[in-house]
């Protein structure tokens, strides 16, 4: 166990105190059946064959016409894959499916009231809804290749049905999380210059029916205010024919989907072949300043790469029942929901609502009914069912081959747990590391051919060539024990082609810290910064230790908050915890702890005792934090990342910013409430901060 004294710190670097894991190894009967059993397939994607390596990935799909140039760096960091290509996304996920499979489920829907009845869409239905919508949007709304159209839906399967509809046409969707709020959905329609939104009347969030059409009107007006018109809302409903919204429809402006199909009913519209370079979809991702990003993304790198990572890490056959349980607004849900599942011709199955509705068994029993054997999910949604049913899974008789975490460090106990409890010991686990930005997965182990390791997630995937660099751009050497930044050496075909409108800040905000010669053409030139911080054991394998923004530095050593709150879940009341920096005149910077607590425990000082206590012991004196408060839950985003800037601004009396992209906002007072009314009472109440102090805050973390 690392005692701060043992631990390597310095100034310029993140102060590692992690023990190592034990590894875990694949059952055999994972292996017998994996996708990628065969070593040699780590030959086949080794350095000295790149870029050529991902024809296997391109392989996957279903050309119109062969590309003649794998990978184009002449304009860097503007990589172009499989240049002179050309494919259809819509073609490629549905129709080239219907010989073998016609009868079988594209998409099972749960929706969330356990009465309501499950809906399985075969391919051949997938593909009458494809085509119908496809030509609403054409005939009706007069779109086409090259336009964007913006979607506010929840997890309904009219999403999927929309986004392989634009793709169809070559248009580019946007899909905004239907989580977020009205005025977020306006901004990203402007920033995208969206004509049409598409949106729905309601949807079911734990045991309510949530008034959705409501958002799209303020989406409207704040788009307007933005510059953008919105010429069309196409509004589905929840239950065909009946308006579960109490705001009014507004004339010319507002159709209801259901009314018009019939006027489309049975067309089919030829997909259109687009280039490979086109670009397939838009995903925004708020950065912790600025309006923002649309990662854009392409038609043939991206397809290529996420059918080729949900071969080989999903493990994905056609014959598999695969749920990933995250929400389609999230990149996760539109690679690994829709996309990379889809062009494999698999089963995917889609679930409406929250993971404990209307108990924490609730995931179990749709595993059990459905026959689920790959699952996929977060921390976040992990550490919840752990929360409110450590014993559930046992009660149910569903079998997992292979599990899936993503979206944040899994802490170690955390990981165990669903190891040995949601995976009942016989199921394999890839925790992938990736971003928004990034298409699919970057880092995780090959799961018949790699050991797990609680926390980490492996080395980089096939043909991703992954290095940690410090400050001055120097490599920092697997097994040295010293963290840094990690970066990616190489291009790959899922990497996102450009921010929407914004090529300077792609350049900026991605390449320009580690860009070794601006003027040369050379990939090597050019890595790739991910911003976040990650240590590298001896063999290999990374640990991600969060966002570089997230670091609190306290009188010169720098903490990653995972590791606080990796110390503070092993106190064994303690559900989840988030870290924040909070100014102190002394230290520059003390740690201040959030934490909830699991039921039937409840809050007293010696909770708060035992957490400082545990990070003292896990990382030192230093570390040990001012306050430690207790809360109902944390503000988190859509992927159930913790907010942690909104968290500190309340800590620091600052501004908690932009709140509008928080899947929980109401959550924001109630702590304010809670924690500054103490803080004030205990005569904690800081001075002004300065404006570099203001800006620090909110830039900590990012989403
Ligand atoms: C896919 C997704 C990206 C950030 C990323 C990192 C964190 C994601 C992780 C992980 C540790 C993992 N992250 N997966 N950290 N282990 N397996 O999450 O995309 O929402 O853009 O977030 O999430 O910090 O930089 P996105």
């Amino acid at each position: 166990m690392g005692a701060v004294e043992e631990a390597q710190v310095s100034e310029a670097q993140i102060a590692v105190h992690w023990r190592e894991e034990e590894y875990y190894y694949p059952p055999a009967t994972f292996i017998a059946q994996a996708n990628a059993a065969d070593p040699a397939i780590f030959e086949r994607f080794s350095e000295e064959q790149f870029p050529e390596c991902f024809k296997e990935y391109a392989d996957l799909l279903t050309w119109d016409r062969y590309w003649h140039t794998t990978l184009d760096t002449s304009n860097p960091p503007f990589w172009k894959w499989f240049v002179g290509g050309r494919l259809n996304a819509s073609f490629n996920c549905v129709d080239r499916h219907l010989a073998k499979s016609r009868n079988k489920a594209a998409l099972i829907w749960v929706p969330e009231p356990e009465a309501e009845e499950t809906k399985a869409i075969t391919y051949q239905e997938l593909y009458t809804q494809v085509n119908e919508f496809a030509a609403l949007l054409r005939d009706f709304c007069g779109v086409e290749a090259g336009d964007r159209v913006t979607f506010h839906l929840p997890m309904v399967p009219e999403l999927p049905v929309a986004m392989l509809a634009c793709a169809r046409l070559g248009v580019i969707h946007s899909e905004v999380f239907g989580g977020f709020s009205g005025a977020a959905c306006g901004e990203r329609i402007a920033d995208s210059e969206s004509r049409i939104l598409v949106t729905m009347d309601a949807y079911y969030r734990n045991g309510e029916l949530l008034d959705h059409k409501a958002k799209a009107d303020e989406a409207v007006d704040r788009a307007r205010e933005l510059g953008a018109e919105v010429e069309k809302v196409l509004v589905w409903r929840r239950h065909a024919g009946e308006y579960g919204s109490q705001t009014p429809m507004v004339e010319g402006r507002d159709f209801f989907v259901d009314e018009l199909m019939s006027d489309h009913r049975d067309k089919l519209i030829e997909p259109v072949s687009m280039p490979a370079e086109a670009p397939l979809f838009l995903m925004y991702t708020s950065g912790t300043t600025g309006q923002p990003k649309g990662a854009q993304h392409s038609t043939g790198g991206y397809l290529a790469y996420v059918a080729g990572t949900s071969k080989y890490y999903q493990d994905i056959h056609p014959e598999d029942t695969y749920w990933c349980f995250a929400d389609i607004g999230w990149i996760t849900g539109h690679s690994y929901i829709v996309y990379g599942p889809l062009a494999l011709g698999t089963t995917s199955v889609m679930y409406e609502g929250v993971p404990t509705y209307p108990d924490a068994g609730r995931p179990w029993r749709i595993a059990e009914r459905l026959g689920v054997n790959i699952f996929h999910t977060a921390p976040t949604t992990i550490r919840m069912l752990r929360k409110l049913g450590p014993d559930e899974p046992a009660k149910y008789r569903y079998r997992f081959k292979h599990m899936t975490t993503v979206g944040e460090p899994i802490e170690p106990d955390v990981w165990r747990w669903y190891h040995d409890v949601v995976g009942k010991g016989q199921a394999v686990i890839v925790d992938t590391w990736w971003q928004t930005e990034n298409g699919g997965f970057l880092g995780s182990t090959l799961p018949a051919l790699k050991p797990m390791k609680p926390g980490s997630c492996g080395p980089g995937v096939l043909g991703i060539y992954p290095v940690i660099y410090d400050e001055q751009g120097e490599v920092v050497e697997a097994g040295s024990g010293r963290a840094g930044n990690i970066c990616i050496r190489n291009p790959w075909p899922g990497i996102f082609q450009t921010v929407w409108g914004q090529p300077e800040r792609f350049v900026e905000i991605y390449y320009e810290k580690y860009c070794r010669d601006k003027e040369s053409t050379a990939w090597r030139d050019w890595p790739y910064f991910a911003g976040d911080g990650a240590v590298q054991a001896a063999d290999g394998y990374f640990r991600i230790l969060g966002r570089v923004d997230d670091v609190i530095n306290v009188a010169g050593h720098r903490l990653g908050t995972k590791e606080l709150e990796s110390a503070s879940i092993t106190v064994e009341e303690i559900a989840e915890a988030a870290a924040v920096p909070v100014m102190d005149e002394l230290r520059g910077r003390a740690v201040e702890m959030y934490v909830s607590l699991k039921p039937g425990f409840s809050a007293g000082s010696d909770v708060e005792k035992k957490v400082a206590k545990a990070i003292e012991t896990e990382i030192g004196k230093i570390a040990r934090p001012k306050n430690v408060w207790i809360v109902p839950d944390m503000p988190k985003t859509r992927s159930g990342k913790i907010m942690r800037r909104v968290i500190a601004g309340i800590s620091n009396f600052a501004d908690v910013g932009d709140i509008t992209t928080l899947a929980n906002p109401e959550i924001v007072d109630e702590i304010r409430q809670q924690v500054q009314s103490e803080k004030v009472a205990r005569g904690e109440t800081p001075r002004e901060l300065s404006p570099e102090e203001m800006e620090e805050i909110k830039a900590f973390g990012r989403e």
